[in-house]
C-alpha cells in the first residue's frame, strides 16, 4: 500500500475488495477537526504505569531453521518476488533469536518494566499441531529467565501473524480447526512457562491479519479472496476464546489480554457524505466491532452477518466471551474513508481534513485519535483495563546519518502520551504504554525500508546505536513525568 502512495498505517484495510490499489488518486477530503493536540491537566503517570517496548518473533528473530522450528505463513510470502518491497526477508532480522541477551540489556538499560514479544508457533510445534519441540519452548524460556532478571516484566504474544505453514495447507484460519490448533499451542506454553511467564497477549491485531492477509493480499498468506474474511474472522475470535481457556487452565495468577489495531473511522464530507458515512460505518463494523462486539458483548455487529452466515456454531460466542485482565490497544493513525462505487466492498481510502499535519509517508499524526479509541472502549464495552501495547511512528530519514538524532518521534511520542494521561483523566484505565518498537526490524511487506525503532542497527554488523528517542523514554519512564515540548 505505500507504493501506492497508501500507507497501512493511515488507511487501516479500507479496502474489503482490493481494489484499492490506485486509489490514492482522487481522494475526497475528510472533515474533522484539524486541532489534535491535547493538554491534559496533569502531566505525570502514576508510579506503577508499566513502561515497555514491544516487538514480534518474526520481525526479530532471523534463525528461521534453528532448533528445529518448521516454517511460517511469512516464510513462505516473503520468498515471493514483489512482495516485500526491497526485495530482503527476515532470515536475520535483528538476529534476535541469537542476541536475545543484547535485547535484555538494551531493555534493561533503558530502565523499562516490561517487555512485549511475540512467540513463534512454529517454534514450539513445527507444523502448527502435534508433538512438542522442546528446544523451541527452550529459547522463550531462556528469554523470559533474562528478563526476570533483570526485573523485567515479560508480555508474550501468542500470535502475531506468523501461522504455521503446515496449519495454513490446511486451511488456515479459515479452517475452524485451527483455532482449536491454537488452544494446543497456548496450553504447551502455559505448561512449560506459566510458572514464570504470567502476562500473555492472545491476538496481535487479528483484524490486518484477516484483512492484509484474506482479502488484500498484501500480507502472509497472500491471499485475495473476500469469501475468506468471515470465516477467517470468526475462527481468530473463536481461537482466541479458547485459548484463554487453555492459559487459565493451565496456571494460576495469570494476566491474559489481547490487542487489537483500534482506529476511528472519519467519513469523507462533500456531496456524498451521507454515503460515505455508510461506508466509514461498514469499515468500522469490521475493523473494530468485529472484534470487540464478540469479545465484550457475545454478538457480531449486523454488517457482519452476510459474511458470518453458516460458520457461527452454537455455544462459539459464549466461547469468545471470556472475561480479559487487560485490553491491548494498537493506534498509529486514524482511517479516512469514502464511498467507492467502483470497489466491490464499496469502501475506499479519502483523504485527511486540509491542514492536517502529516508524516513523511503521508499519515495523519493525530493523538486525539488515540484519546478516541481509548474512550470509546471506556463508553461501549465497560470500562476495562487497557493498556496501549503499540504506538510509534517510522523514521522519514532512510539511512543517513539523521537517524539518531530523532526529534520527530520524540514528538510523536510525547503527543501521544499526553493523549495516554487525557484518556485517563476522562476515566480510563490505562494502566501502561509499550513504544513500538526497541530496534529498526523487518516491517513485513516494507522490508527493512521502514524503521521504528528507539535504537538503530547496522544491517551488516549487528551492532545497535541508541537512537536519541531511546535517551528520552528512558528518562520518561524513570521520572513518569512528561517533559512539554
Ligand atoms: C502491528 C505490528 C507491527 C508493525 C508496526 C509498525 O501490530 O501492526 O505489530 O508488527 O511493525 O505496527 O507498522
Amino acid at each position: 500500500m505505500e507504493r501506492s502512495g497508501v500507507s497501512r498505517r493511515a488507511l487501516g484495510a479500507l479496502a474489503l475488495g482490493g481494489a484499492l490499489g490506485g486509489a490514492a488518486i482522487g481522494l475526497s477530503g475528510c472533515e474533522g477537526a484539524v486541532e489534535t493536540d491535547l493538554k491534559p491537566r496533569s502531566r505525570r503517570f502514576p508510579k506503577d504505569f508499566v513502561w515497555g517496548v514491544a516487538t514480534a518473533a518474526f520481525q526479530t528473530e532471523g534463525s528461521q531453521a534453528a532448533d528445529g522450528r518448521g516454517p511460517s505463513v511469512w516464510d513462505v510470502f516473503e520468498k515471493i518476488p514483489g512482495h516485500v518491497k526491497d526485495g530482503s526477508d527476515a532470515t536475520v532480522a535483528t538476529d534476535s533469536y541469537r542476541r536475545f541477551q543484547d535485547d535484555v540489556d538494551l531493555i534493561a538499560g533503558a530502565g523499562l518494566g516490561a517487555y512485549r514479544f511475540s512467540i513463534s508457533w512454529s517454534r514450539i510445534l513445527p507444523s502448527g499441531e502435534g508433538v512438542v519441540n522442546p528446544a523451541g519452548l527452550d529459547h522463550y524460556s531462556k528469554l523470559v529467565d533474562a528478563l526476570l532478571a533483570k526485573g523485567i516484566t515479560p508480555y508474550a504474544t501468542l500470535f502475531h501473524w506468523d501461522l504455521p505453514q503446515g496449519l495454513q495447507a490446511k486451511g488456515g484460519w479459515a479452517a475452524r480447526d485451527t483455532a482449536l490448533r491454537f488452544a494446543d499451542y497456548a496450553h504447551a506454553v502455559v505448561d512449560t512457562l506459566g510458572d514464570r511467564l504470567k502476562h500473555y497477549i492472545i491476538l496481535n491485531e487479528a483484524a490486518v491479519h484477516a484483512v492484509f492477509g484474506h482479502v488484500l493480499g498484501e500480507h502472509a498468506p497472500g491471499l485475495k479472496d473476500i469469501n475468506l474474511l468471515g470465516k477467517v474472522v470468526h475462527h481468530m475470535n473463536l481461537g482466541q476464546g479458547l485459548a484463554i481457556q487453555a492459559l487459565r487452565a493451565g496456571a494460576s495468577g495469570l494476566n491474559v489480554g489481547t490487542t487489537m489495531a483500534l482506529q476511528p473511522c472519519r467519513p469523507a464530507g462533500g456531496p456524498l457524505a451521507v454515503w460515505n458515512r455508510l461506508a466509514s460505518d461498514g469499515l468500522d463494523a469490521l475493523w473494530n466491532k468485529a472484534w470487540l462486539d464478540p469479545l465484550f458483548r457475545g454478538t457480531y455487529p449486523k454488517e457482519m452477518d452476510d459474511f458470518l452466515k453458516g460458520v457461527v456454531q452454537d455455544g462459539d460466542l459464549q466461547t469468545i466471551q471470556q472475561p480479559l485482565d487487560f485490553l491491548g490497544v494498537n493506534y498509529y493513525a486514524p482511517a479516512y474513508v469514502r464511498l467507492d462505487l467502483n470497489s466491490p466492498s464499496k469502501i475506499a481510502p479519502a483523504n485527511p481534513p486540509k491542514g492536517a499535519e502529516l508524516d513523511a509517508f503521508g499519515r495523519h499524526i493525530d493523538p486525539s485519535g488515540l484519546l478516541e479509541v481509548l474512550d470509546r472502549v471506556r463508553r461501549e464495552y465497560g470500562a476495562p483495563r487497557m493498556m496501549v501495547t503499540e504506538n510509534g511512528c517510522s523514521d522519514p530519514f532512510g539511512n543517513g546519518p539523521g537517524i539518531l538524532k530523532d526529534d520527530f518521534r520524540i514528538a510523536y511520542l510525547r503527543r501521544h502520551l499526553e493523549a495516554v494521561l487525557a484518556a485517563r483523566e476522562a476515566g480510563c484505565d490505562v494502566r501502561g504504554y509499550f513504544e513500538w518498537t526497541l530496534i529498526d526490524n523487518f516491517e513485513w511487506d516494507l522490508g527493512y525500508t521502514s524503521k521504528f525503532g528507539l535504537v538503530a542497527m547496522d544491517r551488516a554488523t549487528g551492532v545497535r546505536t541508541p537512537k536519541a528517542s531511546y535517551a528520552w523514554f528512558k528518562a520518561l519512564a524513570g521520572s513518569g513525568a512528561l517533559p512539554a515540548a
